[in-house]
């Protein structure tokens, strides 16, 4: 029986392929009428191809031992009958483990050593480069040699305690960690760093992908995974478990890696079935569940109808067993429905607010193209229409008419080349502000500020002074937005006031969305910086690696920043562009044919004949585009439905609605 969460994910996929293929069809049309440009076609490509493998990445998240990775086994990985993942009492998953589908590969297992943490590459940087994993093949026809592959997860191995500093493992507050090295000389580390699993299960092949991650001491020593990976996830999964119910370093996980960094996540009460007691009814158990679940609710400080109850192994031995009323008193099948409504409909907006906006724009800029096309040749069809029956003479004045117009025309054209150039200019110059290498000297400031010698009080310094000129950076590029948007809009009023074109104001150039991500970096630093343990520790080892992931987050901000610049003074102008051409194709097709007829009046008809034929063809065209904007405004308006608390307006969507897309011309 496939349920809501598979459902949801396949429903998800086939609204992913219906958006990829109106934006194939798109660029179809537009090869079509002629109006494909290179650098938009490519963009319609990669946004096509980005829905299509588009992915929805679940984490799990948690202290060790609280059945992370047997509520994975026991959600996505029945049907192969058996606990496919390792699951144990104690430390067992030892490295965090990306489960998903890639077509283009065959099924394996990719480990990366942990000795890779002595250098400053990130996991997001390593994963390019192929050799540094060890590649184990999977045989997915039997459980027994994947059980035997995965075990690849759970692997150990001892090293001194010099070599533990140097991979920065080691923490003189663990007292496992201290035990063992006092009687042992050694102490035991993950022999991996990361895992990757490649593995062609439906839901993965739908776009999941699942993040498992080993308890508190991996997540403290991995700050790629706080900054970047975890907030990064579409959904985290936070689970407690009934037997030793809300520690302190549960509290600490929820707190520093979830509250406030994941954007939706889900809480799991897990191992109810400690309390399963055939001695008291179901009702007293129930009683006692219920209490467990709003005491949890209590001290995560979040409502207890958010607190899911399960027992993650009954539910796989429900599964394996084919026990329908097991699995129902698991109460697995809830946190099911919770990831299924929030985090597939949180996805829809995502896409509808990106993807979907900037087509459905470029759509709509097309069918402004044609209906201009449109009724500039209805027009000259009448115009061609009233010079029946009439004389050499009158053709003559409505030459003369057309030449007058061109000429005035052609003088604007020379104005909006001038100030097209200083655009441009000025254009390059924002742009360069705005570079990694812009990036680069700030970042050597801010390296400066910190020194050698990697305290947290040297972080923070180096923070506010990234921050500070980044602040500055925003300001003077905003400023230089203005002068150059300036100059756009009075080239439109021009075309307005002279040519009768239509009044357009273009958009600011709005650097909020960079000086937030910034922000959000100093505020992870600050959480950073006031964590007890990284001041009284000071753990220079991961003071560096947490700097090393701030700055690929910065260097993400610079890249969306200037990549949002350069989106916005293409689009400047643009639209004036095209119609400038518009209107020049048009006068000259206007002169064309008016001197044919003067030439030889007898011409008159063949040109009314070409004139309705080329009305007819460019009228199909703009019907076809109707139907293109038709199909991704439907898209827009189911992704607006799964989504309760968001319905579609215009405004989201930025498009009108389905009833002033009019089919007619
Ligand atoms: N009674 C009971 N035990 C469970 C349940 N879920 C998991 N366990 C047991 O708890 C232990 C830990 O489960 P795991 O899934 O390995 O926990 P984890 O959160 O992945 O732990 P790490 O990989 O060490 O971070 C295992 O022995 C499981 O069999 C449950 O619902 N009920
Ligand atoms: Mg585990």
């Amino acid at each position: 029986m496939i349920n809501p969460l598979e459902k949801q994910i396949e429903d998800y996929k086939a609204w992913r392929e219906q958006i990829a293929s109106a934006i194939s069809e798109y660029r179809d049309w537009l090869d079509l009428t002629g109006a494909s440009d290179g650098l938009q076609d490519l963009r319609l490509y990669d946004m096509a191809e980005s829905v299509r493998r588009d992915r929805l990445v679940l984490a799990f998240v948690a202290e060790f031992a609280r059945g992370k990775t047997e509520t994975i086994n026991a959600l996505f990985f029945s049907n192969y009958k058996t606990r496919l993942l390792p699951c144990d009492a104690g430390r067992t998953t030892m490295c965090p483990t990306e489960i998903f589908w890639d077509p283009n590969e065959e099924p394996y297992v990719k480990l990366l050593p942990i000795e890779t943490r002595k250098n400053d590459d990130s996991i997001t940087m390593l994963k390019r480069i192929p050799g540094a994993w060890t590649k184990l093949r999977l045989d997915t026809s039997s459980p027994e040699e994947m059980q035997k592959a995965f075990h690849a997860l759970v692997q150990k191995k001892e090293v001194t305690l010099d070599e533990a500093r140097a991979l920065g493992l080691w923490n003189d507050q663990d007292m496992m960690m201290v035990q063992s090295i006092q009687t042992k000389g050694k102490v035991e580390i993950p022999l991996w760093r990361h895992a990757l699993i490649n593995f062609p299960h439906p839901l993965l092949k739908s776009g999941l992908v699942i993040l498992d991650t080993p308890g508190l001491n991996t997540l403290g020593t991995e700050p790629e995974l706080t900054i970047n990976i975890i907030p990064s996830a579409h959904a985290v999964v936070f689970l407690l478990a009934t037997d030793t119910g809300v520690t302190k370093s549960d509290m600490a996980i929820w707190t520093n890696y979830i509250r406030d960094r994941a954007s939706k996540k889900i809480a799991v009460l897990n191992k109810i079935d400690i309390l399963w007691d055939d001695l008291k009814t179901p009702q007293e158990v129930q009683a006692m569940i219920q209490s467990q679940v709003e005491a949890t609710a209590r001290q995560l400080n979040i409502p207890a109808q958010d607190v899911f109850a399960i027992s993650a192994q009954k539910a796989l031995l429900a599964r394996i067993r084919n026990d329908d009323a097991l699995l129902a008193k698991s109460g697995i099948e809830k946190v099911e429905h919770a990831l299924a409504q929030n985090v597939v409909a949180s996805k829809h907006a995502i896409l509808r607010d990106t993807i979907l906006v900037e087509t459905s724009n470029m759509v709509k800029a097309s069918r402004k193209t044609i209906q201009q096309r449109v009724a500039a040749s209805r027009a000259q069809l009448a115009e061609l229409n009233a010079l029946r029956g009439k004389n050499r003479e009158v053709v003559q004045k409505l030459l003369d008419k057309v030449s007058a117009d061109r000429r005035v025309y052609e003088e604007s054209v020379r104005t909006y080349t001038l100030s097209n150039q200083k655009v441009m200019q000025l254009g390059e110059l924002l742009m360069q502000q705005l570079s990694l290498d812009r990036l680069d000297q700030m970042l050597d400031r801010s390296r400066e500020e910190i020194g050698d010698s990697w305290t947290t009080h040297g972080l923070n310094q180096g923070m506010r002074k990234l921050i500070a000129q980044t602040t500055t950076l925003a300001e003077e590029i905003t400023h230089q937005g203005m002068e150059i948007k300036s100059l756009a809009d009075e080239l439109y009023q021009l075309f307005h006031t002279k040519h009768g074109f239509e009044a357009r104001t273009p958009p600011k150039l709005d650097m909020t969305p960079f000086l937030h991500s910034m922000q959000a970096l100093v505020k992870t630093t600050d959480e950073f910086c006031s964590d007890p343990i990284n001041v009284m520790t000071e753990k220079h080892f991961l003071v560096r690696k947490f700097f090393f992931s701030l700055v690929a987050q910065a260097r993400a901000a610079f890249e969306a920043a200037h990549h949002d610049t350069h989106v916005w003074l293409k689009g400047l102008l643009a639209p004036l562009k095209l119609q400038i051409a518009e209107h020049k194709s048009q006068l000259d097709k206007r002169t064309e044919s008016l001197m044919k007829i003067h030439e030889n009046l007898d011409a008159l008809q063949k040109s009314i004949e070409e004139a309705a034929a080329h009305h007819a063809l460019l009228q199909s065209q703009s019907a076809a585009l109707d139907q293109i904007l038709l199909k991704l405004m439907k898209a827009a308006q189911t992704a607006a439905a799964a989504e309760p608390s968001k319905p579609a307006t215009n405004e989201t969507m930025g498009a009108p609605t389905l009833g002033t897309v009019s089919l007619t011309v």
